[in-house]
């Protein structure tokens, strides 16, 4: 039975290409040395799949920012505002990251995942040409090390590119009907380097509500090559839908199909409509999304469905191993640990394909003794830990009144008008971090450490009073990440030192393990959030993040399910805003930017996850005062299709990302009859430009057409921990100018 890898973590052991990047953008090392450093890292990931015997390794595809975009720059595809710069690599990163001037692309989050890709865009100047040399430099340079028979080339296919695409002018029609050529003439051309095989990724195929079956056929007819390589259809997150797949199945020229058998209902389908027998099948069943080695009872049922229904198959990770950190033996301090019997991140993975593709081969022996394995762990280490049914009651679930009640009692809070805030984590200094790893290594005593970080708030603190800012923040120096930090505090999960997985460009985080059952022995913010309501008058906001959002950003259980676990964690937030509000806290904002990003693709499953996320976060929140005002804060995502559940959250103010979608997002919450307060972002925190005054009072007048005044409150739209001090400083000074000018004019006027 062969094997297939769909693409390997691209930022290397020890996150080599995050450094290469950051030095490269610095200007301190060259295009040539972000390459090498690049290639080098690539290289070591082919040793490892090739070590592990993979038959078919991709090449070509390790993407420097993200596949998208270097897909829109393979071909060219770039809006006006960049078409002044040569391409190449630093036109590339412009788009990623904006130039004097020009805004970045936009960055969405990708396919459910906490991983980003930047939103291509085509303007009525934008003209298609090719710039595909690196590309097939990278895969000349795979076949040179792996051999033409197992480097097989990725390409992201056509109908994904336009579906990604954000079109200005023109259809998805008629920009697909200019990229065919030039995917035509691509795919010869690597037809001509003589590999056996090229994986085309068309993750659009996963998203039923667009119907893309008219865009397949007028692709694939027109470019895939008559003889050459075999070509592997691979999409991944969810099963491709009843109309893809047969029109997938009936496609002469498509030789694989690679279907992701850990979501969706992948078995289905092939049970309702048969496979071929003349195609093989990708049996996607190894899960690239979490870090749980697979379960027996599932390679038993998929090797019996496979030995009942497919003829040719192969054994291969529902996705690119991307989403996962590299190595799990790197991890000294879980050596030892029940958990390195169970956990598997990318390299062992590739055992792990190896292993399944021999059990279905028919070694029963190694199913059995991969079966004792996890009944090791349901006997000695889940067993006895899950909790008693009745943890909470319906009461728990709602707060004592309702919105306009609590706001009565909740007053006003610093300005009459417009109060302005920020969404909490102010710039994260090499000073800070170095105190924090200082601590870490046992360098310095907790009490150095913790009047480092009181020094930081301090300064935090002095600064927004001096700002003039009326809802103030402790700036979250003591928190490397806003999931990791609390799962630090809580237990039942497990943290790597070196577990790091791309978020977007050269950023990393480290997803904590949910490993048992959760518990919050003792308060996690309470120490901080003292120390800065002790240093302002103004009201300080309790910083927490929300139930949905630690579940979402950590590699949950597979043995118990997501709602369950998202329920044990909503409990223990719901202890910590009791804590806070003992401590003086009145106001707590409790975050859930992956709200949108759990949601299922498909419609079914997207009531009953919103059902029970909702809950989870009502759960977190229902036991706050009346006079304590709840906030909450999203980002990175479309609110279009959530804003009901948003709704139902019954925060007292939530503040939302909005700085590149003008009024819209607003105007659809007014139209669902949200009635609560709001703080949609004025202006964009990812881009180093500062926002002039004059652009954020019209922001906020136009904020101002759409709601009620006293509904509004005036922030960022996210934090600021990736800026420096002088921007957020410029920034926010010019931020509390324009609202202060948007008060005279309303205060005039009345
Ligand atoms: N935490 C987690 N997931 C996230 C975000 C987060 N997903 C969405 C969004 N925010 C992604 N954004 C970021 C922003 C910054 C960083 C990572 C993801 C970041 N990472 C540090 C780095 O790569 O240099 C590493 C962590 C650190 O040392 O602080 O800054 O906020 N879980
Ligand atoms: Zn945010």
């Amino acid at each position: 039975i062969s094997t297939s890898t769909l693409g390997f973590p691209r930022m290397g052991p020890n996150r080599e290409l995050k450094f290469s990047l950051e030095k490269y953008w610095k200007g301190e090392i060259s295009d040539i040395e972000l390459l090498n450093s690049a290639n080098e890292i690539e290289k070591s990931g082919w040793k490892l799949q090739m070590e592990a015997s993979i038959d078919r390794i991709t090449v070509g595809d390790h993407y420097l920012y993200d596949m998208v975009l270097t897909w829109s720059d393979n071909l060219g595809l770039c809006p006006s505002r960049f078409q002044h710069m040569d391409a190449g690599l630093k036109r590339m990163f412009a788009m990623a990251r904006g130039v004097d001037g020009s805004e970045a692309l936009s960055m969405k989050k990708w396919i459910t995942s906490n991983y980003h890709y930047m939103v291509p865009e085509y303007d009525e100047s934008t003209v298609i040409k090719p710039n595909i040399e690196l590309y097939l430099n990278d895969i000349k340079r795979g076949i040179d090390f792996l051999g033409a028979q197992t480097a097989t080339p990725v390409v992201l296919g056509p109908v994904s590119l336009v579906f990604f695409t954000k079109i200005s002018h023109g259809t998805d029609e008629s920009v697909l009907a200019t990229l065919l050529p030039h995917y035509k003439n691509l795919l010869a051309t690597i037809a001509e380097m003589g590999v056996a095989e090229v994986q085309i990724h068309e993750p659009a195929l996963v998203f039923a509500e667009q119907n893309i079956s008219h865009l397949l056929s007028i692709a694939y007819p027109a470019i895939l090559p008559k003889q050459g390589p075999i070509i592997n259809l691979v999409s991944f997150m969810e099963d491709i839908g009843e109309e893809n797949y047969q029109w997938a199945i009936s496609q002469a020229e498509i030789g694989i199909i690679s279907l992701d058998f850990t979501r969706g209902h992948t078995m289905d389908l092939i049970h309702k409509f048969g496979f071929p027998q003349d195609k093989t099948l990708g049996v996607g069943m190894i899960d690239s999304r979490n870090v749980w080695t697979i379960q027996p009872e599932k390679v038993s049922e998929v090797s019996d469905f496979l030995k009942a229904h497919v003829v040719k198959f192969r054994i291969q990770p529902s996705g690119s191993l991307q989403y996962l950190p590299w190595d799990f033996s790197c991890e000294k301090e879980l050596e030892g640990h029940p958990a390195s019997s169970l956990l598997s991140f990318a390299k062992q993975k590739l055992s792990e394909i190896q292993m399944v593709a021999q059990v279905i081969a028919g070694d029963m022996l190694l199913l059995k003794s991969h079966a004792d394995t996890w009944e090791v762990f349901y006997k000695s280490v889940a067993s006895g830990t899950n909790q008693p049914n009745k943890r909470w009651t319906e009461q728990d679930f709602v707060r004592s009144e309702p919105f306009e009640k609590r706001n009565e009692k909740q007053g006003l809070l610093g300005s009459p008008l417009l109060p302005t805030t920020t969404i909490g984590s102010f710039p994260q200094t090499k000073e800070i971090r170095r105190l924090r790893s200082q601590y870490r290594s046992g360098k310095i005593t907790k009490a150095v450490y913790e009047a480092g970080i009181d020094k930081q708030i301090a300064y935090a603190i002095g600064i927004q009073e001096a700002l003039g800012l009326d809802i103030l923040v402790h700036g979250e120096a003591e928190r490397t990440d806003m999931v990791e930090f609390f799962a630090h505090q809580m237990t039942g999960l497990l943290f790597t030192s070196n577990g790091w997985v791309q978020s977007f460009g050269s950023r990393c985080v480290r997803p904590p393990i949910i490993w048992t059952d959760i518990q919050r022995p003792h308060p996690m913010t309470v120490r901080e959030f003292t120390v800065a309501q002790e240093l302002t008058e103004k009201p300080v906001k309790g910083m927490l993040t929300g139930p949905i959002t630690i579940l979402n950003w950590s590699f949950p259980r597979i043995d118990i399910s997501r709602k369950e676990q998202a329920f044990q964690l909503a409990l223990a937030i719901r202890q910590e805003v009791k804590d806070l509000e003992t401590a003086g806290c009145r106001v707590i904002q409790v975050d859930e930017p992956a709200l949108r990003e759990g949601m299922p693709l498909r419609q079914h499953g997207r009531e009953s996850y919103l059902q029970w996320a909702v809950d989870a976060f009502r759960l977190a929140t229902g036991g706050a005062k009346s006079e304590t005002q709840i906030h909450t804060h999203m980002c990175y995502c479309e609110f279009k299709d959530c804003m009901g559940a948003i709704d139902r959250m019954d925060t007292d103010f939530n503040s939302i990302e909005n700085s590149r979608s003008d009024n819209a997002t607003l105007e659809a919450f007014v139209d669902i009859g949200y009635n609560k307060g709001f703080g949609p972002g004025v202006y964009d925190i990812h881009s180093p430009v500062i926002p002039t005054v004059d652009f954020m009072e019209s922001k906020i007048k136009g904020f101002l057409t759409c709601l009620p005044v006293n509904q509004l409150i005036v922030n960022p739209d996210c934090g600021l921990k990736t800026r420096t001090w002088p921007e957020t400083i410029d920034s926010l000074k010019n931020m509390v100018e324009a609202t202060a000018k948007v008060r005279a004019q309303i205060l005039a006027s009345s």
